[in-house]
């Protein structure tokens, strides 16, 4: 049975109730794991307000600030779970970014900046991340990360994403390497097209999404629950045996021909 009780379990990506993160995040509380949020700041706090109010049914003992472009505040959410779980048994990194310009035209106009933007928000917060909360795993633990088919074919637009995930991919494998031995676990899940805040903003995404529910052996997307029950799966002990894997999640789309 998956149990996730007396788990401390931190998730990052929750932006709003259509996140991916928000997704896993329901899916871990039903397991029974105790939750740890981290939101990315703005300057007037309305991430803080719209987070808090909707993870609140959730009664997340942990709930921090957490822009990964900030070394202080990565040091600052591990210390608060040092001294208020003492623990930490899984890691959920659901977060990417690239600037919406180099998610169009040609890829080889990718600039050095953006370049380094995506590839330090999206790959490596995942190494970062790690690093720190390998610390705290004391009794082994589960790392999570979401990736996208781009990362293996070319999807028009994808662009400079795809690189990233790319890197994300690697990064799995290398960390499970590393890790391993203190039983920490690192896998990937590869999600299908999902309509959520991040997407949205892509042209064209729907076509996208049609063109899924066309060709993908179960005629249909993915939901953020489905990808939340393989996440709950991927932290628990019913995957003891599994690391360094990319795990799809996708409806089958990804086996397909065309
Ligand atoms: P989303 O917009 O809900 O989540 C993206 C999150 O990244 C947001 O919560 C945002 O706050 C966070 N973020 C961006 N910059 C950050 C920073 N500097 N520090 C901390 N957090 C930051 O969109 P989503 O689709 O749920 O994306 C979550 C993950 O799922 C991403 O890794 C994405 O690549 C992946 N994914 C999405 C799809 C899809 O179709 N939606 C498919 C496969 C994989
Ligand atoms: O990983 C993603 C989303 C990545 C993403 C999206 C945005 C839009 C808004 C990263 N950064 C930004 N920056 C913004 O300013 N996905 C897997 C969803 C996605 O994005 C695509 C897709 C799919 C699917 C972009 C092009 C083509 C397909």
């Amino acid at each position: 049975m998956l149990n996730l009780t007396g788990k401390n379990a931190l998730v990052t990506g929750i932006a709003n109730n259509r996140s991916i993160a928000w997704g896993i995040a329901q899916q871990l509380h039903k397991a029974g794991a105790n939750l740890g949020i981290t939101y990315l700041p703005d300057e007037r706090g309305k991430m803080e307000k719209k987070v808090a109010e909707l993870v609140e049914p959730l009664n997340p003992s942990l709930f921090v600030p957490c822009d990964v472009q900030n070394d202080e505040q990565i040091q600052s959410t591990f210390e608060t779970i040092r001294s208020k779980w003492g623990k930490l048994d899984i890691l959920i990194h659901c977060m990417a970014f690239a600037n919406k310009d180099d998610l169009s035209g040609d890829f080889s106009q990718t600039s050095r900046a953006g370049f380094n933007t995506a590839l330090q928000i999206s790959t490596y917060s995942l190494v970062q991340l790690s690093g720190v909360a390998k610390a705290l795993m004391t009794e082994g633990g589960s790392i999570l990360t979401l990736s996208y088919l781009g990362s293996v074919r070319a999807i028009p637009n994808y662009n400079i994403m795809g690189v990233a995930k790319a890197g994300l991919e690697a990064s799995v494998r290398y960390l499970a390497a590393e890790l391993g031995p203190q039983n920490i676990r690192v896998n990937a899940i590869s999600a299908g097209p999902i309509r959520t805040l991040a997407s949205s903003a892509v042209g064209g995404i729907l076509d996208m999404i049609h063109h899924v529910e066309q060709v993908a052996p179960l005629r249909r997307t993915v939901t953020q629950l489905e990808v939340g029950n393989t996440a709950a799966f991927l932290c628990s002990d019913l995957s003891s045996g599994i690391t360094g894997q990319v795990l799809y999640v996708d409806a089958g789309y990804e086996i397909m021909g065309m």
